[in-house]
């Protein structure tokens, strides 16, 4: 079974990782090319947790991010089954290293966004999803939303973080204690995305944006985490993410959700803050 999980994977994008079948051993625990982030570095960083009922434990499935202190931004494609109720998935925020407290938040409502396909999955574009907090967690030195950027940003070639507690190259876990890992990635143009992608038949859509190189990338169990760049002396999130071809394979870099191609429909939903 986990054999034809894996056998499946080039085909489906990756996205079925989100939630691999019961039972099969998949863990998803990275980040390629990674080092282990210091606590407090990236306080918006999320863990969304699934009940594993074999475990008896709430396991490490997606990232996630803080946009307020009542709203997480994650993938579309890490709440995509429609029999996922709100209380299946809890949030772990303020920790650097997975199941070292056992402190987690609940989830009073998922919100996906309406364009996700879920037949097409990520490839369709508009992996991202809003899940609002039963309560507002407690701000601190470690717990602290990500600003996001104007719609009008345009994201230039330059250097950002991507950062995760996913896997460490393709198949291969991020081991314990399961430390935050955060790497450099350089984005990369859609035009120069989309030329190095019609090899592997993925369309690079206006509402995606990439970012990674050789050795240098986000991987399955990141998915729904935050890509950062610091901009005009501050931290902005701008991207979500979603799939790509592999993981950290030259000329295939990472595919995230464009956050500010989102921004209206964030503002919908997530008040400014307070
Ligand atoms: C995934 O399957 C996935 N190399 C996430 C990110 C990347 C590939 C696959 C980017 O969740």
């Amino acid at each position: 079974m986990l054999r034809l999980l894996l056998l499946a994977l080039p085909c489906l994008g990756g996205s079925v990782l989100a939630f691999p079948a019961q039972g099969t051993g998949a863990e998803l625990v990275g980040i390629v090319g990674g080092r282990n982030a210091p606590a407090g570095q990236w306080p918006w960083q999320v863990s969304l947790r699934k009940f594993n009922k074999h475990k008896g434990q709430w396991t490490h499935r997606c990232g996630g991010s803080l946009v307020h202190p009542k709203w997480v931004l994650t993938a579309a494609h890490c709440v995509m089954l429609t029999t996922l109720k709100a209380w299946d998935v809890r949030v772990q925020v303020g920790h650097v290293r997975l199941y070292e407290s056992n402190q987690l938040t609940r989830v009073a409502q998922i919100i996906r966004h309406p364009k996700y396909n879920d037949h097409l999955r990520a490839k369709g574009g508009a992996d991202i999803a809003l899940l609002k907090l039963e309560a507002p967690v407690a701000l601190s030195q470690y717990v602290r939303p990500v600003p996001f950027p104007p719609a009008s940003l345009s994201v230039p070639e330059m250097s950002c973080w991507v950062t995760g507690w996913g896997m460490i190259e393709s198949n291969r876990p991020l081991p314990p204690p399961w430390n935050l890992q955060q790497v450099e990635v350089p984005i990369v143009s859609n035009e120069r995305c989309r030329r190095q992608y019609q090899w592997v038949d993925i369309s690079i859509t206006e509402d995606m944006l990439c970012a990674g190189a050789r050795l240098r990338d986000s991987c399955q169990g990141d998915s729904g985490g935050p890509l950062v760049c610091y901009m005009k002396s501050t931290w902005l999130q701008v991207g979500v993410v979603s799939f790509g071809h592999g993981c950290g394979l030259p000329n295939y870099p990472g595919i995230y959700a464009r956050v500010s191609s989102y921004v209206p429909w964030i503002r919908q939903h997530v008040p400014l803050q307070p």
